[in-house]
């Protein structure tokens, strides 16, 4: 592993003690409930995606052949997303220079075989706040590259309890998840890793 991380990316290994994972794990498993995880499309081939998704917050990010898009509900029950349990909101003052709170935090369930292809975030037109992201369960090993796609890229794995802050130039850096290590964890009741995405989408109108 070499060469240094881009300005405004920060980690925080074991940011969360086992005890608050397994709060935040019963967070998902009860939004889950309400708002089934449900699998997204690519935009245009309507490829399945190899994760599934749900969303805590106001606005919810959804993947569907039309496009990548946020919506105040849930694409197969049409209700509101869950409430952004209280801890997240924490968390997103804890670390986060922003002053605005997230508006939408993206639940990943990433099961065995699963991966995320390199991209960018880039469906938020508050394109300068940061995302912070939260790694439950499995491990995964994650790509970070620089702001084009064939910038170099360095990986590292992300355990249960990591959080990683993409502020400043990161948060429009290519990145991805190459793999996840099924059995790491026994965190996840259903076995595999859960990504929590904290995002703020737009401003208050
Ligand atoms: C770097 N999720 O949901 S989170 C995503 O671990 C996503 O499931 C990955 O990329 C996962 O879009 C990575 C960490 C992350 C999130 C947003 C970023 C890294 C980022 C935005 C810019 C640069
Ligand atoms: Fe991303």
């Amino acid at each position: 592993m070499s060469g240094s991380f881009p300005e405004g990316f920060r980690y925080l290994p074991e940011y969360f003690s086992r005890a608050q994972q397994q709060i935040l794990i019963e967070h998902v498993s009860i939004a889950a409930k309400a708002a089934p995880f449900f699998r997204g499309k690519m935009p245009r081939t309507g490829t399945p995606l190899s994760t599934l998704g749900s969303n805590f917050g106001p606005l919810g990010w959804v993947a569907a052949q039309s496009g990548y898009r946020y919506c105040k509900t849930h694409p197969k029950t049409g209700k509101s997303w869950p409430n952004m349990p209280e801890e997240l909101l924490n968390l997103w003052q804890e670390v986060s220079d922003w002053l605005d709170p997230p508006q939408a935090c993206l639940i990943n369930w990433y099961r065995e075989g699963a991966k995320l292809g390199l991209h960018v975030d880039a469906d938020e037109e508050a394109a300068d706040a940061p995302v912070v992201s939260v790694s439950l369960g499995d491990q995964a090993l994650y790509r970070l590259g620089g702001p084009a796609r064939k910038d170099p890229t360095r990986s590292f794995k992300l355990s249960s309890g990591d959080v990683c802050i993409l502020g400043g130039a990161s948060r429009r850096c290519f990145h991805g998840i190459d793999r996840i290590y099924p059995g790491t964890s026994t965190l996840v009741p259903k076995g595999g890793r859960i990504n929590l995405t904290l995002r703020v989408v737009r401003g208050v109108l």
